[in-house]
């Protein structure tokens, strides 16, 4: 079935293109949008993608972002707001280069926001910064979140209170070099490459009650296809690459996330936050361009995807975000969004 998608995308190049929807804004560029309400207003917390000259290669030194510049609107199809840059590379004291997917989550009168950004080794690791306004801006801690790593924190905050960070991203995020809990600076630059193991998984841990520290281990985010059986690495069209996200559907958790190499949105659902999780299969067409990223969030009763493509620049680091409805449908899939219109 992927592949069929695969071919569809294939031949919608050759095609006009007609895009699903619209850029939410076109003034600067944004990706990996990670949505929420607070105070019923939408604020998207977003990569903001520039272009600083770098080459484009395997690590992804090309998406090179100083800052991060939130979105808000009151309601969908309403006004996008674009909020005065919330944290700037140069303002957070661990830093090096290349601040990617953001989250933010709220408690206790505080926002959060977390972030993945290149320490001064140039190893990715996840920070937290604070800030009495959804918009900004942020302050950072002085250092990274002690036992993080990798990239793409999701963080997940459970009915009964409880906060959840998702994280990782293999290739340029690194996920592959910590295999044994210490990160190996000559390890792999793609996946595991032992296509008959089974895949990396993204991570999972519990926030501390501050929600400045991880509260406990870091545990594996298993997926286990329809036969009971963990995903392999040779998987591509269904195992893990990045992009996590997390929400709760009819007392059910989707652990939704971008696919390796093939960059489709598949989900996997678990009566428990921690999984494992059962695959359900793709949701997502891959978006044009390399990456797809993407956040699912409940506005006034009805569930939409805030995602990118890159339709304003056709360059893979210069991406603009979007947002669609999704439905759920019975069985536990959701129900496939085709990003370009046929
Ligand atoms: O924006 C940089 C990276 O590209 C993100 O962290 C990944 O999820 C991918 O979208």
């Amino acid at each position: 079935e992927n592949k069929k998608h695969a071919e569809e995308k294939e031949t919608s190049k050759t095609a006009q293109k007609q895009y699903l929807s619209e850029p939410l804004v076109k003034e600067i560029y944004t990706a990996d949008p990670s949505a929420h309400v607070f105070n019923g207003k939408i604020y998207i917390y977003p990569s903001h993608d520039v272009e600083s000259g770098v080459k484009e290669n395997d690590n992804g030194d090309h998406f090179d972002m100083k800052d991060y510049r939130i979105l808000s609107m009151d309601s969908i199809g309403g006004k996008v707001t674009i909020h005065e840059p919330a944290l700037s590379v140069k303002d957070i004291p661990w830093a090096g280069r290349q601040l990617w997917a953001p989250d933010a989550a709220y408690k206790n009168g505080m926002y959060y926001l977390y972030f993945p950004v290149k320490d001064k080794n140039d190893v990715f690791r996840i920070g937290v910064a604070t800030s009495k306004d959804p918009a900004g801006p942020f302050k950072a801690a002085k250092e990274p979140i002690e036992g993080s790593f990798s990239i793409d924190p999701a963080v997940f905050t459970d009915t009964d209170g409880s906060s959840y960070m998702y994280f990782g991203g293999i290739w340029g995020g690194q996920l592959q070099r910590w295999k044994d809990g210490k990160y190996d600076p000559n390890g792999s630059k793609t996946d595991s490459q032992q296509e008959n193991e089974p895949a990396l998984s993204a991570k999972v841990v519990k926030l501390s009650k501050d929600m400045m520290a991880f509260d406990g281990k870091v545990k594996d985010v298993v997926i286990l296809d329809p036969q009971g059986k963990p995903l392999l690495t040779k998987d591509h069209d269904r195992r893990f690459f990045e992009g996590a996200w997390m929400h709760k559907y009819n007392g059910k958790y989707y652990f939704t996330y971008s696919t390796g190499d093939t960059h489709f949105l598949a989900s996997a659902i678990s009566d428990s936050p921690w999984g494992p999780f059962k695959y359900q299969g793709t949701f997502m067409i891959p978006v044009e361009g390399w990456t797809t990223h993407h956040s699912i969030v409940e506005i006034k009763g009805k569930w939409y995807i805030f995602y990118h493509d890159t339709q304003l620049s056709g360059k893979t680091h210069l991406r603009n975000v979007k947002v669609t409805e999704l439905h759920h449908l019975k069985d536990g899939t959701i129900e496939l969004i085709k990003p370009n219109k046929d």
